[in-house]
Protein backbone atom coordinates (compact mmCIF):
# COMPACT_ATOMS: atom_id res chain seq x y z
CA UNK A 1 0.00 0.00 0.00
CA UNK A 2 1.59 3.60 -1.37
CA UNK A 3 1.56 5.89 1.85
CA UNK A 4 0.78 9.17 1.69
CA UNK A 5 3.13 11.54 2.33
CA UNK A 6 2.92 14.88 3.90
CA UNK A 7 4.59 17.92 2.87
CA UNK A 8 6.36 19.94 6.07
CA UNK A 9 7.64 23.36 5.16
CA UNK A 10 10.07 25.07 7.14
CA UNK A 11 11.73 28.66 6.74
CA UNK A 12 14.88 28.65 7.24
CA UNK A 13 17.36 31.76 7.97
CA UNK A 14 20.95 32.07 8.58
CA UNK A 15 22.60 34.64 10.58
CA UNK A 16 26.08 35.73 11.03
CA UNK A 17 28.80 38.73 10.21
CA UNK A 18 29.65 39.51 6.93
CA UNK A 19 31.78 37.34 4.93
CA UNK A 20 31.38 33.90 6.71
CA UNK A 21 30.60 32.11 4.08
CA UNK A 22 26.28 32.04 4.39
CA UNK A 23 25.67 32.78 0.61
CA UNK A 24 28.15 30.26 -0.49
CA UNK A 25 26.77 27.54 2.09
CA UNK A 26 23.47 28.19 0.47
CA UNK A 27 24.57 28.09 -3.17
CA UNK A 28 26.46 24.34 -1.74
CA UNK A 29 23.55 23.01 -0.14
CA UNK A 30 20.94 23.60 -3.06
CA UNK A 31 23.42 23.05 -6.33
CA UNK A 32 22.33 20.75 -8.56
CA UNK A 33 18.83 20.33 -7.85
CA UNK A 34 16.81 23.43 -6.77
CA UNK A 35 14.05 25.95 -6.78
CA UNK A 36 15.52 28.97 -7.32
CA UNK A 37 13.18 32.66 -6.27
CA UNK A 38 14.03 35.74 -6.12
CA UNK A 39 12.56 38.31 -3.55
CA UNK A 40 15.27 41.01 -4.28
CA UNK A 41 13.14 43.66 -4.08
CA UNK A 42 12.36 42.45 -0.20
CA UNK A 43 16.45 42.22 0.47
CA UNK A 44 17.24 39.00 0.48
CA UNK A 45 16.85 35.34 -1.78
CA UNK A 46 14.52 32.45 -1.55
CA UNK A 47 15.30 28.89 -2.52
CA UNK A 48 13.41 25.88 -1.67
CA UNK A 49 15.11 22.30 -1.22
CA UNK A 50 12.94 19.25 -0.50
CA UNK A 51 14.28 16.38 1.70
CA UNK A 52 12.74 13.23 2.22
CA UNK A 53 12.06 12.06 6.04
CA UNK A 54 9.80 9.72 8.02
CA UNK A 55 8.13 9.31 5.07
CA UNK A 56 7.10 12.78 4.65
CA UNK A 57 8.94 15.60 2.69
CA UNK A 58 10.45 18.37 4.66
CA UNK A 59 10.02 21.33 2.62
CA UNK A 60 13.14 23.86 3.46
CA UNK A 61 12.33 27.71 2.50
CA UNK A 62 15.95 28.98 2.99
CA UNK A 63 16.31 32.38 2.94
CA UNK A 64 19.64 34.19 1.72
CA UNK A 65 19.82 37.63 3.29
CA UNK A 66 21.34 40.09 0.69
CA UNK A 67 23.92 42.89 1.08
CA UNK A 68 21.98 45.37 3.33
CA UNK A 69 22.49 42.70 6.01
CA UNK A 70 23.80 45.42 8.20
CA UNK A 71 20.39 46.82 8.44
CA UNK A 72 18.39 46.19 11.82
CA UNK A 73 15.26 46.44 10.28
CA UNK A 74 16.35 44.43 6.96
CA UNK A 75 17.07 41.83 9.81
CA UNK A 76 13.81 41.69 11.71
CA UNK A 77 11.77 41.37 8.68
CA UNK A 78 14.06 38.64 7.23
CA UNK A 79 14.00 36.84 10.48
CA UNK A 80 10.30 37.31 11.10
CA UNK A 81 8.42 33.93 10.85
CA UNK A 82 11.52 31.51 11.16
CA UNK A 83 11.02 28.20 12.37
CA UNK A 84 14.51 27.74 12.63
CA UNK A 85 18.63 29.18 11.97
CA UNK A 86 21.93 28.85 11.43
CA UNK A 87 24.51 30.89 13.39
CA UNK A 88 27.67 31.03 11.37
CA UNK A 89 31.20 32.00 12.46
CA UNK A 90 34.63 31.84 10.10
CA UNK A 91 36.58 29.62 12.01
CA UNK A 92 39.89 32.03 10.62
CA UNK A 93 38.25 35.24 12.26
CA UNK A 94 37.74 35.62 15.83
CA UNK A 95 35.88 39.17 15.63
CA UNK A 96 32.82 36.54 13.69
CA UNK A 97 33.09 34.01 16.54
CA UNK A 98 32.93 36.53 19.04
CA UNK A 99 29.71 37.81 17.72
CA UNK A 100 28.21 34.59 17.92
CA UNK A 101 26.16 34.87 21.51
CA UNK A 102 24.61 38.59 19.89
CA UNK A 103 23.55 37.18 16.85
CA UNK A 104 21.62 34.67 18.78
CA UNK A 105 20.16 37.61 21.29
CA UNK A 106 19.06 39.25 17.52
CA UNK A 107 17.56 35.79 16.25
CA UNK A 108 15.69 35.20 19.59
CA UNK A 109 14.31 38.70 20.04
CA UNK A 110 13.29 38.48 15.54
CA UNK A 111 12.09 35.21 15.51
CA UNK A 112 11.76 34.40 19.10
CA UNK A 113 13.54 31.15 20.98
CA UNK A 114 13.46 28.81 17.77
CA UNK A 115 16.00 26.18 17.53
CA UNK A 116 19.50 26.61 15.70
CA UNK A 117 22.84 25.06 15.07
CA UNK A 118 26.19 26.64 15.43
CA UNK A 119 28.46 26.41 12.19
CA UNK A 120 32.24 26.85 12.19
CA UNK A 121 32.73 27.95 8.25
CA UNK A 122 35.70 27.28 5.69
CA UNK A 123 37.88 24.87 7.45
CA UNK A 124 39.65 23.98 4.50
CA UNK A 125 41.37 27.06 5.99
CA UNK A 126 43.88 26.94 8.96
CA UNK A 127 41.42 27.34 12.18
CA UNK A 128 42.44 30.78 14.80
CA UNK A 129 39.04 28.82 16.77
CA UNK A 130 39.57 25.70 18.13
CA UNK A 131 36.54 23.34 17.81
CA UNK A 132 36.82 22.80 21.47
CA UNK A 133 36.06 26.42 22.44
CA UNK A 134 33.04 26.30 19.71
CA UNK A 135 31.46 23.36 21.74
CA UNK A 136 32.06 24.81 24.96
CA UNK A 137 30.09 27.88 23.36
CA UNK A 138 27.56 26.16 21.93
CA UNK A 139 26.65 23.97 25.20
CA UNK A 140 26.56 27.11 27.13
CA UNK A 141 24.22 29.31 25.01
CA UNK A 142 21.86 26.23 24.37
CA UNK A 143 22.56 25.43 20.35
CA UNK A 144 20.69 22.46 19.19
CA UNK A 145 24.54 21.25 17.83
CA UNK A 146 28.02 22.71 16.04
CA UNK A 147 29.51 21.67 12.98
CA UNK A 148 32.30 22.36 10.71
CA UNK A 149 31.58 23.28 7.57
CA UNK A 150 33.29 24.28 3.83
CA UNK A 151 31.07 25.58 1.38
CA UNK A 152 34.54 25.58 -0.57
CA UNK A 153 34.85 21.73 -0.54
CA UNK A 154 31.34 20.90 0.47
CA UNK A 155 32.61 19.19 3.66
CA UNK A 156 29.83 18.65 5.87
CA UNK A 157 27.54 20.84 4.60
CA UNK A 158 24.88 18.58 3.50
CA UNK A 159 24.94 17.04 6.58
CA UNK A 160 24.62 20.33 8.66
CA UNK A 161 20.95 21.46 6.51
CA UNK A 162 19.66 17.99 6.61
CA UNK A 163 20.03 17.95 11.02
CA UNK A 164 18.60 21.19 11.39
CA UNK A 165 15.61 20.29 9.20
CA UNK A 166 15.43 16.48 10.91
CA UNK A 167 15.85 18.33 14.38
CA UNK A 168 13.06 20.88 13.41
CA UNK A 169 10.47 18.39 12.71
CA UNK A 170 10.91 15.82 15.84
CA UNK A 171 10.42 19.01 17.57
CA UNK A 172 6.95 20.02 15.93
CA UNK A 173 5.38 16.99 15.74
CA UNK A 174 6.03 16.10 19.06
P1 LIG B 1 28.26 36.09 3.40
O1 LIG B 1 27.10 35.70 2.54
O2 LIG B 1 28.18 35.55 4.79
O3 LIG B 1 28.54 37.56 3.41
P2 LIG B 1 29.84 34.88 1.30
O4 LIG B 1 29.59 35.40 2.78
O5 LIG B 1 29.18 33.58 1.04
O6 LIG B 1 29.59 35.99 0.35
O7 LIG B 1 31.41 34.57 1.37
C1 LIG B 1 32.37 35.59 1.67
C2 LIG B 1 33.74 35.18 1.10
O8 LIG B 1 34.19 33.98 1.76
C3 LIG B 1 33.71 34.84 -0.39
O9 LIG B 1 34.97 35.18 -0.92
C4 LIG B 1 33.58 33.33 -0.40
O10 LIG B 1 34.07 32.75 -1.58
C5 LIG B 1 34.44 32.97 0.79
N1 LIG B 1 34.05 31.66 1.38
C6 LIG B 1 32.82 31.28 1.77
N2 LIG B 1 32.84 30.05 2.30
C7 LIG B 1 34.13 29.63 2.22
C8 LIG B 1 34.80 28.42 2.62
O11 LIG B 1 34.24 27.46 3.13
N3 LIG B 1 36.15 28.38 2.40
C9 LIG B 1 36.85 29.41 1.85
N4 LIG B 1 38.16 29.26 1.68
N5 LIG B 1 36.24 30.56 1.47
C10 LIG B 1 34.90 30.65 1.66
P3 LIG B 1 35.18 36.45 -1.90
O12 LIG B 1 36.65 36.41 -2.17
O13 LIG B 1 34.33 36.17 -3.07
O14 LIG B 1 34.74 37.64 -1.09
MG1 LIG C 1 25.66 36.82 1.55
Amino acid sequence: MESNKKTFRYKLILFGNIAVGKTSLVERFIHDRFNETYITTLGYNVFEKQIVHDNNILSLMIYDIGGQEKFRELREKYANGADMAFIIYDVTDRNSFNAVPDWKKDLFEFAGEIPFIIIGNKIDLEHKIPEGDAMKLSYEINALDFFETSAKTGQGVENAFNLLAIKTYESMSK
